[in-house]
């Protein structure tokens, strides 16, 4: 299947962040969600050292091609295109997609963060490959960043059209049924999720929940 058909179908997007995750854990939990059914793996890793954060590039993709999941990584456009991740996310302060683009080549998806409606509709135009919407609820994984509720997630999806497009933000076991009921078809989840004793249990009983195919 390929990485586009994959973010089309897949409900549960991981991350593997550092803020949670220690540098000799990073294989590990992401073979745990590849286990539990994740299909689409980011690495963020903020604050980091550009070569560390190249090596646990390496480290991710190498394990997501053999297990037919997506790698994503976080930022840097460049060292995307020079590893061949499968995607990158860029923030809003990203720059504009065009220029993610000439930088990542045609073979590199693109991913955009977004925080409203006038974004969503932003990055449609811009051809986002796909799009992050949050964050619905405050989270202690981007600490003061205003959170945006979920009385927009309809809209949003209609908006987005076939982009597919992941609610993010205060997901969790406890708050996924509300997200979903707002409308939301698929979710990133970040820290409930990496702070799981069985993270593979944990994330196969979200992908239940989100009834993925
Ligand atoms: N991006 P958790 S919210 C990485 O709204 C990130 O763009 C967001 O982490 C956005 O699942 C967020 O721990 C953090 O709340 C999500």
């Amino acid at each position: 299947m390929s990485c586009k058909n994959i973010l089309q179908s897949c409900r549960l997007y991981g991350i593997v962040d550092l803020g949670y995750v220690s540098p000799s854990a990073v294989s590990a939990t992401t073979c745990a969600l590849i286990d539990g059914g994740v299909r689409v793996i980011q690495l963020r890793a903020k604050g980091v050292e550009l070569s560390v954060v190249e090596s646990l590039a390496r480290e991710m993709q190498k394990i997501c091609r053999e297990r037919h999941a997506v790698f994503v990584l976080n930022d840097y456009p460049q060292l995307a295109a020079d590893i061949q991740a499968d995607a990158v996310h860029v923030g809003q302060d990203g720059g504009p997609l065009e220029e993610v683009r000439r930088i990542v080549g045609a073979d590199v998806l693109v991913g955009r963060s977004t925080h409203g409606l006038e974004q969503v509709r932003q990055a449609r135009e811009e051809g986002a490959d796909y799009i992050g919407f949050g964050p619905l609820f405050p989270t202690g994984t981007k600490p003061g960043r205003p959170a945006i509720g979920l009385s927009d997630i309809a809209l949003a999806q209609e908006i987005a059209g076939d982009m597919p497009m992941f609610c993010i933000g205060g997901v969790n076991g406890a708050t996924l049924s509300e997200v979903q009921a707002a409308g939301a078809r698929r979710v990133v989840i970040v820290s409930w999720l990496l702070q799981q004793a069985d993270i593979s249990a944990a994330a196969a009983g979200i992908i239940r929940q989100l009834g993925e195919k």
